[in-house]
């Protein structure tokens, strides 16, 4: 390793390296884009190829990590490392990968023991379809949440390309779970119409065989549906339509998309019983958080609730009288179901499935349901913060927003603030430029996927606090 730190980089070319010798450059922040940079060498004429392996990382611990001892669930191929041979020098290496990182390592395996190599001109465009300089950075008068709100910024601008991206690491597509969130956040901050209409109509119109639609879509080719599906996502197509309508008043999308929306809600109801709860009897998924070891009834119940109160607005809206009247008399058992057979009132909270068991992610998704009254939902997360806070075992930023959108909806707005400050605030303390796909305060190092080197750590459904701090905090955005 090159011990030298260079504060310019026009002194790169002061360096020359040979065998087992590594450069680190440091953009400054994070960025998604393309690299290129001159090569050429020194000393004796090149008697060899030079052979280079290049690393991009998102955070300083990929850097360390050796990617040949990578045994994690996910594809390696997502591990932004090259290997080249260069045969002749001088040349420009122009990479034609995009990247998405913050650090690039130049790491010479080899050149010869006769010559060296010399770098220059390293270059690093950027892309992305939303402009910061569009957005009004907050001021709440708090250092951390105005610094919370600049990192949610850049993660969500990052993750912004042709369509709203999961993260631009990995997975690099349009996953429907985090296009909700991402929409939301947009429409607070960039206000993008088009990208969100784009990603609608791509859900829409490319449903299975059956009809149901798909988690996510591949988006770097022609448009392709993944074949999985989620319970939750699923829903989250009808909310997110419904949102944009809220947002944007373009009736036009609702009308063209409201029957794959119906369609959503009639594939979801088949799992819900002759006791009007929600049972898996098929072979259902709900995603809810990365932490799988909480049982999901109660939450899919929930989710099931708050979507279909969606799509109740958007059959008024398109004046499907008979739809309303109907889906209104489902809401109406589905809700008494959940309070009468799911509500423990010696506890004060909400069990799911057979083992009656209580969990956080079941509490937070009843009340952003509105299953009961604003009072009654106010205790409801009393009695949650009183025997289930602090949160732990909670593995993703996208399970936390709820909870903190949970406090706020429920009058609980310093537990909402102290949260959002705790959880997005470690990562900060913790360096991020961009936040996390995964975090788990209790076990910074853990990952969904077996390895913290496959983590993406510039996620969307990261990026809520942008949302969140405009609409409950400084109250600029009132939707
Ligand atoms: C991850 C994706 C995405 C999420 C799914 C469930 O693989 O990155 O963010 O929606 O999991």
């Amino acid at each position: 390793m090159a011990q030298e730190k260079i504060k310019n980089i026009m002194a790169l070319s002061s360096l020359t390296l040979g065998k087992n010798e590594q450069v680190i450059l440091d953009l400054g922040d994070h960025y998604v884009g393309h690299f290129s940079i001159d090569m050429k060498s020194v000393d004796s004429p090149m008697d060899a190829p030079l052979f280079l392996h290049l690393k991009f990382c998102e955070i300083p611990i990929e850097l360390v990590e050796n990617s040949d001892d990578y045994d994690g669930l996910l594809s390696k191929s997502w591990l932004q490392d090259e290997y080249m041979h260069l045969d002749t020098l001088p040349q420009t290496l122009e990479l034609e990968r995009r990247y998405s990182c913050r650090y690039i390592l130049l790491d010479v395996i080899d050149t010869s023991p006769k010559w060296k190599v010399q770098f220059s001109n390293p270059t690093f465009v950027a892309q992305s379809s939303a402009d910061l300089k569009k957005v009004k950075p907050v001021k709440t008068g708090d250092k951390m949440l105005d610094r919370i709100d600049q990192v949610g910024l850049k993660t969500l601008q990052d993750c912004m390309q042709r369509v709203f991206e999961d993260g631009p690491k990995r997975d690099r597509r349009l996953w429907l779970g985090d296009l909700r969130l991402q929409a939301l956040a947009n429409y607070a901050t960039f206000d993008d119409q088009n990208i969100v209409r784009h990603c609608l109509y791509l859900f829409g119109g490319l449903p299975a065989e059956d009809g149901r639609i798909t988690t996510n879509i591949f988006t770097s080719t022609e448009p392709i549906p993944d074949d999985t599906f989620f319970y939750d996502y699923g829903l989250f197509f009808v909310s997110t339509l419904s949102d944009y309508y809220e947002h944007f008043k373009d009736k036009q999308v609702v009308d063209d998309l409201y029957e794959s929306a119906k369609n959503e809600i009639e594939s979801a109801l088949q799992a819900v019983n002759e006791n009007d709860l929600v049972e898996f009897k098929q072979d259902f998924f709900v995603f809810v958080d990365w932490n799988m070891d909480f049982d999901r009834h109660t939450c899919a119940q929930a989710i099931l609730i708050y979507a279909l109160r969606q799509f109740i607005s958007l059959a008024k809206l398109e004046d499907k009288q008979e739809d309303v009247l109907h889906y209104q008399a489902i809401l109406n058992k589905l809700i008494t179901g959940a309070k009468e057979q799911l509500f423990d009132s010696n506890q004060g909270l909400f069990w799911s499935g057979e083992d009656h068991e209580v969990n956080i992610a079941s509490q937070v998704w009843m009340v952003l349901a509105h299953v009961l009254s604003d009072d009654d939902n106010k205790k409801l997360m009393d009695n949650a913060i009183e025997k289930l806070f602090p949160v732990h075992d909670i593995a993703t930023p996208y399970m936390y927003h709820h909870i903190v959108v949970a406090l706020f909806e429920s009058d609980h707005y310093h537990d909402a603030v102290k949260l959002m400050k705790e959880y997005w605030g470690k990562m900060v303390d913790g360096g991020a430029d961009t936040f996390w796909e995964s975090f788990n305060p209790d076990d910074p190092a853990a990952s969904p996927y077996g390895s913290l080197s496959i983590n993406s750590f510039c996620h969307a459904w990261s990026c809520t606090p942008v949302f969140i701090i405009r609409k409950y905090i400084t109250k600029e955005y009132d939707k």
